[in-house]
């Protein structure tokens, strides 16, 4: 059975010893952060803050911020699980004979009962409210000192793509600039943002709705992470993950369903043609990202259980809790990418990579300039385009194992012949590009390299083992040596 809501996942960490209570009294304003950031770091448990100054809605934090709870999350042992459900389909994509078919029926019904269900009403409609709204009902957190403000920073953002009528869910933060206006930080690259440039072209001017949840089932929470193709509905991806649909219930004021199971949901429209400067923020990366314009959140309702609960997170130097969820999505898409590049082995993007600074890629290579093909592939795929570094090891090299890369990728290289710098779209975050949102990147291609590639100075040489008889032999009298 699926998690019904965000707290009976929360319960479920609780029984396993995973989540700590807070009871002493704990500022919204920084304190938050450094306890927080303190227990990810040490890799402690998911913290519940029952008495954030001047609060009585407790603050969820931590809740992914581990690779345990993350299976947890996703009720699964390891993510390799889910990445294995995901396979399973992708091998039924073109049957073969009757039987193929045949087999193909079961998965089918499975997929179709993953479709979001509406729903008449839901604990989300607890208390709805039209008047004298405030965002800050809810124990929002400074995250660090030289934050523009407080910001919401894990919600679920819905809106629409005006012209597919599409339904897109991402989480985009939103920095309170008063009691019913906020920043929505739409990356320009992100699907938020490409519904309201749509609208703008279709209206010209007026209102986009927007809604935000906050706080829902954990695969729900988390499927608004998940980089999924345009026009694909991460509630779709929610229900696989859950194994159980998502249950939406209509907006009051807006054309919009939110999760029935969400802890509080602000419904409210962007004005087409107003901008606000947003941030800077503690971002991901370790650092402030810049400060820039961003469109303005307009609070018009509010709904929310009987006694919500407010899921934040914190991000800041690495690793955070969204290296874990990261970290999920990097095992889970691996599947989906082998199937669209089989050359690809495997890949990693170390925490200190903030994602989209270093990716390692162990490719199997079959013909000459291969693994510039692969460098190709990654940054022409969805938000892997954001890839600063991307290294292309041999398939022997283990990506997840930074003392073999390191090791063999700077052996495999001459810098001159086996770096290649391109240029395209690059990271919001990324505060060192030339422009925001363009700049360069680099891939190195440190796979063995062939005589067809120009490497003539003899074979690529073998590296060092010992011989396995001699192995064994020493295996045998290593006891009488007295080296241990
Ligand atoms: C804690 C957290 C905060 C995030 N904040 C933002 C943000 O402010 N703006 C943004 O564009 N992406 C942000 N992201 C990344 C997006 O959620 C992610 O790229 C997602 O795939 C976007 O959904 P989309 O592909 O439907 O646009 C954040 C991710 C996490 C885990
Ligand atoms: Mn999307």
């Amino acid at each position: 059975m699926a998690y019904r809501d965000l707290r009976e996942f929360i319960a479920r960490l609780e029984r396993e010893g995973e989540l700590k209570r807070i009871r002493a009294e704990v500022d919204w304003n920084l304190e938050v952060t450094e306890i927080t950031d303190r227990v990810t770091k040490a890799g402690g448990p998911a913290l519940l803050f029952e008495n954030v100054k001047g609060y009585k809605t407790p603050l969820a934090i931590n809740l992914f911020g581990s690779l345990r709870r993350m299976c947890l999350a996703l009720e699964v042992n390891s993510l390799q699980e889910v990445a294995d459900r995901i396979s399973d389909y992708l091998d039924f994509q073109s049957p073969q004979g009757l039987l193929d078919k045949i087999k193909l029926l079961p998965k089918l019904v499975e997929v179709g009962s993953f479709f979001p269900k509406s729903v008449r009403t839901g604990p989300c409609k607890e208390v709805i409210k039209r008047d004298n709204l405030s965002v800050l009902d809810f124990p929002i957190i400074q995250c660090w000192p030289q934050d523009g403000g407080r910001y919401i920073t894990f919600p679920l953002v819905f809106t629409r793509n005006p012209e597919t009528g599409k339904r897109n869910v991402g989480c985009y933060r939103m920095q309170v600039f008063d009691d019913r206006t906020t920043a929505m930080h739409w990356q320009t690259q992100k699907h938020g943002a490409e519904h309201f440039r749509r609208a703008r072209t279709k209206f010209g001017s007026g209102r986009m709705e927007v809604a935000v949840a906050i706080g829902s089932d954990p695969a729900t929470v988390f499927s608004s992470v998940i980089p999924a193709p345009p026009d694909l509905d991460e509630l779709l991806l929610a229900g696989f993950l859950r194994r159980e649909p998502v249950e939406l219930v209509k907006c009051e004021t807006l054309d919009l369903e939110v999760p029935a199971n969400a802890e509080i949901v602000l419904e409210g429209y962007v004005d087409l043609n107003e901008f606000r400067r947003e941030g800077p923020f503690g971002d991901h990366t370790g650092f402030y990202s810049l400060a820039d314009d961003y469109p303005v959140f307009h609070l018009t309702c509010i709904s929310h259980r009987r006694d919500p609960l407010y899921l934040t997170t914190i991000v800041g130097p690495p690793p955070e809790e969204d290296y874990f969820l990261g970290h999920a999505i990097e095992r889970i898409l691996l599947p989906i990418i082998k199937l669209q590049f089989p050359e690809i082995v495997d890949l990693h993007m170390p925490a200190e990579g903030i994602f989209h600074n270093l990716m390692i890629v162990s490719m199997r290579k079959s013909y000459p300039g291969h693994a510039r093909k692969v460098m190709n592939a990654i940054w022409s795929l969805g938000q892997a385009m954001f890839t600063k570094c991307l290294v292309v090891v041999d398939a022997d090299v283990d990506v997840h194992n930074p003392r073999d890369v390191v090791w063999k990728a700077l052996c495999a290289i001459d810098p001159e012949r086996d770096v290649q710098f391109t240029l395209g779209p690059v990271d919001t975050l990324d505060h060192a590009a030339r422009l925001p949102d363009f700049g360069s990147k680099m891939g190195v291609d440190a796979t063995r390299k062939w005589p067809g590639e120009g490497y003539s100075r003899g074979p690529w040489p073998d590296e060092i083992t010992m011989d396995p008889e001699v192995k064994q032999r020493v295996n045998s009298r290593w006891r009488s040596l007295g080296l241990d």
